[in-house]
Formats: structure tokens, sequence, C-alpha cells
């Protein structure tokens, strides 16, 4: 396959892997940039020196480019940003916030950086500081999500900008990769399935959850305060929802989630961890290593298409 993104990337097939918090170490990374995908370690709320270490580890399970995710409202994102100007990872990927002041300095270390939006004036936002592409994210993600869906929010912004589009939230099997780009796309993101990959070194009690989850399971909690996360419904999620409607005070909603991702991923705590998931995780059906994810995200696509052309061509 050949879009502007493998080109931009030097990779062989067009998927990014999400920069999923505790999930996307340097072992996923590396394993996704081994079987020609772009893998990233997400530096999520770790401070610099942790992520530095993740890079240098990446450095010894692969020689293909791989990238760092930097969550934008992480206390630490601007000595990461530094870190990564030293390091120079081959892309950066940003997420939950505005990365426009770092872009000049990170391209002029020779990294590729690519902002996660989940709007249209963002992405133009983001097109007019430099960015070299873009990752339209929909609601349907796991994570921290905006309010549109991957269906509306593709089209619209690879419409309004001219730098490569991603596309991202709800893709997870060659279908979704065949639709992303029938909306515009020129690659995709996914995150959700490539928890439950061999590599990932997420918890197995989390990677079994993701493997049960049903169609409504992904649930979003937080709307209230203004930073909406969609996770697996469980013990946290139901007592976020029940604090969010008594109207509780904005901090002790808040409390509730702090260390809910380290509970999830590191210690297997499907009750009280937050187990962020997207739409997609009820159709994650097995464990397998990334090779065959990406293999199975990119199987039957012509087949697939000449179908469609058939019925509706
Ligand atoms: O960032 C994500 N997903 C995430 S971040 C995260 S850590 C976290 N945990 C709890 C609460 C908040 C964060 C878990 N999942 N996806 C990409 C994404 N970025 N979605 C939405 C955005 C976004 C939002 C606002 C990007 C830019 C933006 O504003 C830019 C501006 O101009 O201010």
């Amino acid at each position: 396959m050949k879009t502007r993104i493998t080109d931009l990337l030097g990779i062989e097939y067009p998927v990014i892997q999400g920069g999923m918090a505790w999930v996307a170490t340097a072992e996923l990374a590396a394993a996704v940039s081994n079987a020609g995908g772009l893998g990233l370690i997400a530096a999520g709320g770790a401070p610099a020196d942790v992520v530095r270490e993740q890079i240098k580890k990446a450095r010894t399970l692969t020689d293909k480019p791989f990238g760092v995710n930097v969550m934008m409202m992480s206390p630490f994102a601007e000595d990461i940003m530094n870190m990564l100007l030293e390091e120079k990872p081959a892309v950066v990927a940003t997420g939950a916030g505005n990365p426009a002041k770092y872009i000049p300095a990170l391209k002029e270390a020779g990294i590729k950086v690519i902002p996660v939006v989940a709007s249209v004036a963002v992405a133009m936002k983001m097109e007019r500081s430099g960015a070299d592409a873009i990752v339209a994210e929909g609601t349907e993600a796991g994570g921290h999500i905006g309010e549109i869906t991957t269906m509306a929010l593709v089209p619209q912004i690879a419409d309004a900008v001219s730098i490569p589009v991603i596309a991202a939230g709800g893709i997870a099997d060659s279908r979704g990769t065949l639709a992303a780009f029938a909306l515009g796309a020129e690659g995709i993101q996914v995150g959700t399935r490539f928890i439950c990959s061999e590599e990932c070194i997420a918890h197995p009690n989390y990677k079994e959850a993701v493997l049960k989850a049903k169609d409504r399971d992904a649930v979003v909690t937080g709307r209230s305060g203004g930073a909406p996360v969609r996770a697996l419904k469980n013990k946290l999620t139901k007592e976020y929802e029940r604090l969010e409607k008594s109207g509780a005070p904005f901090e002790e909603i808040e409390a509730l989630g702090v260390g809910g991702l380290r509970r999830a991923f590191a210690e297997g705590d499907v009750e009280m961890g937050s187990l962020m998931a997207g739409q997609s995780a009820a159709m994650v059906k097995k464990i397998e290593p990334c090779a065959d994810i990406i293999r199975d995200l990119f199987a039957d696509i012509d087949a697939m298409a000449k179908n469609i052309v058939g019925k509706i061509g």
C-alpha cells in the first residue's frame, strides 16, 4: 500500500498505533513498527526521564521508525518536548491540547509532527502551525474524546486541510479501514485492538475485559467536568455517574479517577481501574501478534471495494 502517510513516515502499512497511556510502551511500539506500521510510545502522565528510557528500550527492540505521543495536559509536557528534541524519534504525535508552540523546534530537529484532533477548527489551526499530518479522532475512540463521530469528522477535516488525514475512532478491522479511506483518510490510527496484542504488556485482566466487552459497554464519563473519557463500564464508571448525577463537587469526582489507569493496566483492577477503550472493543475477538492484527486490518480490501462497486457502482 502506498499513500502520503506511508511516504511521509517510511512505513509499509498506513497504520499508526494509538498513543494509549500505560498500554503503549516500548514493547508495543516496537512490535507495531516491526510489523510495518508506526508504533507510538505514550508519554501519558510520565516524567521525561521515564519516557526517555522507553525510547532507548524501543531502540533495542526495533530499527524501524517509531514515535512518541505527548499528552499536552501532562504537567511534564514541556520537559518531554525538550527531551524529544535531543532523542529525535521519527514522529511526535500529540493529544488533549495544542502543541503549536513546539512544532517549529520539532520540525527543525527533523521530527514529523502529527497532532490528534477532534474538530475541524483545531485541525486547521494545526495545519497552519506546520503539522505534517492530522489524526481526526471520532468520539467512538477510547480515552479522552471529542463530540463528533468518525463518520462525520473525517470527511470534514479532509475537506478543510491539505495535509494527509489519518482516521481514528471505531476502526478495528478492514471494513473500518476501507470506510476510513472512503471518507478521505490516507491512513488509520488503531488503539483498542492493539491492547489485545500479544506484545502489549497491559495486565491480562484488562485484555480479558476488552475481549468480553459488548456493543454498549464502552461508556463516557466526565462530561460534567468538560473532559469526557470513554472506558469500559465497571464499578468506577458507575460511581462516576452517580457522583456526576448528584452534582458532587468537581474535585470529588476528579479524585475518583486518580490512579485509575495504573490500577487497570498495571494491577489488573477491573472494578475500580479506568479501563479506557473505544467502541470497537466489542469487535476484538482474540489476543494475537501485532503482525497478524495489521495484516487483518488491510485484508481483502481490494475484493471488498470491488464488491461494493459491483453493488452500487
Ligand atoms: O488525547 C486523546 N486521548 C486521551 S488523552 C488521555 S489522558 C486523560 N485522562 C483523563 C482526562 C483527560 C486526559 C486519555 N485519552 N485523544 C486525542 C484527542 N485530543 N482527543 C481530543 C483532543 C483534543 C482536545 C482539545 C485536541 C486538541 C484540543 O484543543 C486544542 C486547542 O487548540 O486547545
